[in-house]
């Protein structure tokens, strides 16, 4: 994360910087539609950019699974904005969707981690995401990096379009310089989520939930038990729960809540409630020194305090671990899972 904001964030100015984008200026300041292309965890990372883009910068945003786009006769004019997000920068569905939205004319931008990988060379302009080399097949770290690209983004875009005050770009900026000692305070959690693994790693099932920019980290935090660990995982807005997937429910069932202390944090203790009613084990990510969701869930990780802007960074991370261990109690190869390839080039 901080490799990724170097060079380009200048809090006390309140300015955000993007080299790589910057002859687009004129095209974000009248783009009526941004449309997000991007496979598995990239797709889940394009999901937080379209919260933070149409909150902060007030762009409609469509987010599309790569591999669906490419072979439907979506709608795309010259007027539209395309970003493709892909960490490896090789993934086919990702390369074959550009090049359908370049034939309409759109303005492509690439979001990726491999410099000079097909992708970033096909794209008008684009921003790296500096993560550094990816060892295992699942993205980790990419994704951190990819929403901290689409942060600084949405700012950027805000920033043109004058969706924002230069007071509160200072306030968000200043915050999130202070996001990688946020990180690491988070990684503290570690011993507990382990003992959370142990507790659960023989389930046969287990489903994620959060709403607003918390709802893709709870997809995230479903794929990455599915990938490592192989066991059956969904992510769903806390708020769908109810129109199904509530049926899944008893006590069989571990059910992760993203539950930080943010706008929808009294609905989220409500969707607390119905799960527990049902025999549902909750574990629960909750803000440092949070009282209510504790007497309620059976664990509880907590992370620090931010805004809700930043809480997918944060939030990701013991979802992430608690996979990871679950998997390597499992017996599993957590770099290299089975099936999956690192670049999915076919
Ligand atoms: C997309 C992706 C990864 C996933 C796995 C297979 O890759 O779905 O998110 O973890 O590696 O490919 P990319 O386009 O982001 O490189």
């Amino acid at each position: 994360i901080r490799d990724c904001m170097r060079g380009r964030i200048y809090p006390e100015q309140g300015k955000v910087q993007l080299g790589g984008i910057k002859e687009y200026t004129e095209k974000l300041k009248n783009v009526d539609r941004i449309i997000i292309v991007a496979c598995g965890t990239s797709w889940h990372a394009g999901l937080v950019g379209e919260y933070l883009i149409e909150e902060y910068a007030r762009v409609p945003v469509e987010v599309e699974y790569a591999s669906e786009f490419r072979y439907r006769n979506p709608i795309i004019t010259e007027k539209d904005l395309v970003i493709a997000i892909s960490q490896s920068g090789e993934t086919a569905d990702t390369m074959a969707a550009i090049e359908l939205a370049k034939e309409k004319g759109a303005t492509i931008f690439g979001v990726c981690n491999v410099v000079g990988a097909s992708i970033p060379r096909t794209t008008h302009a684009g921003v790296y995401t500096h993560a550094g080399p990816e060892i295992g097949v699942a993205s980790t770290k990419a994704f951190t990096a990819q929403v901290t690209v689409l942060t600084l983004m949405a700012f950027y875009i805000a920033q043109q379009r004058g969706t924002i005050t230069r007071s509160k770009l200072v306030e968000y900026l200043t915050e999130l310089n202070q996001i990688p000692e946020l990180v690491e305070r988070t990684l503290k959690v570690n011993d507990k989520v382990k003992e959370i693994a142990e507790r659960f790693k023989d389930s046969n099932n287990c489903i994620f939930l959060g709403r607003g920019s918390s709802f893709p980290v709870a997809l995230e935090g479903a794929l990455k038990l599915k990938e490592i660990s192989y066991i059956h995982a969904e992510g769903y807005p806390a708020a769908e729960m109810k129109h199904g997937p509530i049926a899944l429910i008893d006590d069989a069932m571990p059910v992760v809540f993203i539950a930080t202390k943010n706008s929808s944090y009294e609905k989220v203790v409500s969707n607390i409630q119905e799960v527990k009613a049902r025999g549902g084990h909750v574990i629960a990510i909750v803000s440092e020194g949070d009282v209510d969701v504790k007497e309620m869930a059976e664990y509880t990780i907590e992370i620090p305090q931010t805004s809700e802007a930043f809480v997918p960074l944060l939030a990701t991370i013991p979802l992430q671990l608690l996979a990871y261990h679950i998997a390597v109690m499992r017996g599993c190869n957590v770099d290299q899972p089975r099936n999956l390839a690192k670049s999915v080039t076919v």
